[in-house]
């Protein structure tokens, strides 16, 4: 109708001559293109770009079990199913959809399921500026009761997360040395945000920051790996500086090539432990959420065996180009558990755990020379690549967590305990050595063929045979428990003359728990030594642990602590350091926190509620009583 009182427009039909149809057309079609291209220059937080332009387009094809777009169907029900708008003033992403659901108690949900409870329990977090004004105490350490539901959860745990007083240990001696470990993890943060804030790491001789390039751009790794030391060692705010990096600067939108188990152990659970330790779910939660679903595509692959490299941004992954044959490695799919099910727990989305799950199952399947696991994995084929075992580098932590998973589970994870103990009594029967001088060691397995070495790594052993002791078969608990003695004084005996460990000592060419190789003798501020004193300490109170941990204090301050933090040294037989200009995140988030619980009562953290990822984060044991069930269940878990 418009057209007919423009000039030139005839009155028949459309009215419009070709030459104008032509132009019009012409018009309409630039205008299109226009739009279409603008979305490419739009922040990809915008809704209508991630709805036009899909993550899923550069995905590889999904063959194993699950998929990333299981993820995303789960989130479109959800979002269906309403609950689901963004805040005002909120960039709206499928996945911020997610997280901004209120994480549900365990308690709550079993209500909920049973058809009892109303939906008030689900009280929607705070708004980000009321949480944020909700200022931390030191006398609360800042625990919020932002929801109903976390108070839930906390009703559940045991006992009090942080103890009576704080774990405060009531022998003076023992107390001055827990304040000179809190002193030593100030000094080790305030050089760290003094010269390195917002980056990954502290180069403490350079005095400046490090990135690396095991994050995928990501940064800030030293503060997400201190969140939960600082919190329980009541250094507030220093807390509270971290927390507030987390809400306003910490940015997931990279574009870089990350380990999948580098970020799960560090960041994936150090968010976790910060959110159980606190309640302060703002913004903990939704990068939680968001990084979980960013790590899904990892997992497409033919077994659903995840691979270890990806992009944060565009989801592709691939194998580490070390790794032989395209491999994945047993001790990177296998510490993804823990966090992993804590993930479905607090999205109440399974398909973590379904991922997870299907690991496993794999891995419970697949025959295993000599009951062994390799460290090598195709994610093709799912079969074994290499047969080198090791309780070291390569494979460590998957046995961790085959332990921690079945007591986070509150015993009831059957297959990992059955698994666990079989792969003990295999690494017994094929790795555990004597030495001829009475050291009992783990050697490393080469397809038959035993190397004497044992890593720095692999003593953590001692804390894990420890904490399995107790579910062992009645007739074998106390034989565990002398094992992991051993082991830990093994390990012990290796740190000399410093007092502190080499990367890798061996046990052959008339060396006793001696590095022979130049390029072994190096420590990087590693704590696995000191948790298995943690452990030990727990479960035997033998003062001896104590004893050796303070030695470990004392050679840190003398080796290294350098004028503007902590570094590692390049050769603990010299007694003049070299250092190498790197203080690690994993100082700040395992070394400082094991030491400063085996100085503490053990009520701080205590081990009937808690377990600690392989990063010394702290996650807690899911009780039977308000475990979701989402299998049986998933039809009724979300409010319609
Ligand atoms: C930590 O990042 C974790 O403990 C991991 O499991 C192995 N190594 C480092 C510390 O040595």
């Amino acid at each position: 109708m418009v057209f007919r009182k423009l000039p030139g427009v005839s009155a028949s039909g459309m009215g419009l001559r070709l030459s104008q149809k032509f132009v019009f057309l012409l018009f309409l079609s630039g205008l299109v293109t226009l739009c279409f291209g603008a979305l490419f220059f739009l922040p990809d937080s915008v809704r209508l770009k991630r709805i036009f332009l899909s993550k899923t387009e550069t995905q590889p094809v999904t063959v194993g079990s699950g998929s990333e777009n299981d993820a995303r169907e789960h989130l479109k029900r959800l979002k269906n199913q309403g609950g689901m708008t963004p805040a005002k003033g909120e960039t709206s992403t499928k996945l911020k959809s997610l997280s901004r659901k209120p994480p549900v108690s365990y308690e709550a949900t079993e209500e909920r399921l049973a058809g009892g409870k109303a939906q008030e329990d689900l009280t929607l977090p705070r708004s980000k500026t009321e949480s944020a004004s909700a200022k931390a105490t030191s006398s609360d350490h800042g625990a919020s009761s932002d929801t109903l539901s976390y108070n839930k959860f906390k009703g559940c745990l045991l006992k009090p997360p942080l103890g009576r007083d704080n774990g405060k240990p009531s022998d003076p001696k023992t107390n001055e040395r827990r304040e000179k470990v809190k002193e030593m993890m100030k000094f080790a943060w305030d050089n760290y945000k003094r010269y390195a804030w917002g980056k990954n790491e502290l180069r403490p001789l350079t005095r400046n920051g490090h990135i690396g390039n095991m994050f995928g751009g990501l940064r800030g790794a030293s503060i997400i790996d201190s969140l939960d030391t600082l919190y329980i060692m009541g250094l507030m705010e220093e807390y509270n500086d971290a927390k507030d990096w987390v809400q306003t600067s910490l940015d997931l939108n990279s574009n870089g090539e990350a380990s999948l188990f580098e970020v799960n152990i560090r960041y994936v659970g150090g968010l976790l432990s910060a959110y159980y330790l606190t309640g302060e779910e703002v913004r903990l939660i939704d990068v939680l959420m968001e990084l979980g679903e960013k790590l899904l595509p990892a997992f497409n692959t033919p077994t659903g065996i995840p691979r270890g490299v990806i992009n944060l941004g565009s989801g592709t992954s691939w194998s580490w180009g070390w790794a032989s044959a395209g491999s994945s490695i047993l001790a990177e799919f296998g510490t993804l558990h823990l966090e992993f099910v804590h993930l479905s727990e607090l999205s109440r989305n399974p398909i973590y755990t379904e991922k997870v799950m299907n690991i496993r199952k794999l891995l419970n399947k697949i025959e295993k020379p000599h009951g062994l696991y390799p460290n090598f994995l195709s994610p093709v084929s799912g079969n074994w690549v290499q047969h080198h075992v090791s309780i070291g580098g390569l494979g460590d932590s998957f046995y961790e967590y085959l332990i921690k998973s079945y007591l986070m589970s509150d015993k009831t994870d059957g297959d990992a305990k059955t698994m666990y103990y079989g792969a003990l009594e295999a690494i017994e029967a094929n790795l555990v050595q004597k030495s001829p001088g009475g050291l009992t060691y783990m050697a490393e397995w080469r397809g038959g063929i035993l190397d004497h070495k044992m890593g720095h790594l692999a003593c953590f052993s001692g804390g894990m045979i420890g904490i399995g002791a107790d579910d062992g078969a009645p007739e074998k608990r106390q034989h565990y428990l002398d094992l992991a003695a051993e082991i830990t004084h093994t390990c012990h005996e290796s740190y000399t003359p410093t007092k502190l460990g080499p990367e890798a000592f061996r046990f052959d060419g008339g060396g006793e728990a001696t590095a022979t190789r130049l390029s072994d003798r190096y420590y990087i501020l590693r704590p696995e030594v000191i948790e298995s004193y943690m452990y030990m300490w727990r479960l035997t109170h033998d003062p001896k642990y104590r004893e050796w941990g303070w030695e470990a204090v004392e050679a840190l301050e003398q080796h290294c602590r350098v004028e503007s933090g902590f570094s590692g040294i390049r050769d603990v037989y010299t007694m003049t350091a070299s250092h190498d200009n790197m203080q690690q995140s994993f100082f700040l988030s395992e070394t400082l926190k094991y030491l400063y619980l085996l100085f503490s009562d053990d009520d701080l953290l205590p081990l009937e509620d808690w377990v600690f990822n392989t990063e010394a984060h702290p996650l807690p044991i899911i009780r039977k009583s308000y475990k979701h069930d989402f299998h049986e269940k998933s039809t009724s878990f979300f409010p319609l």
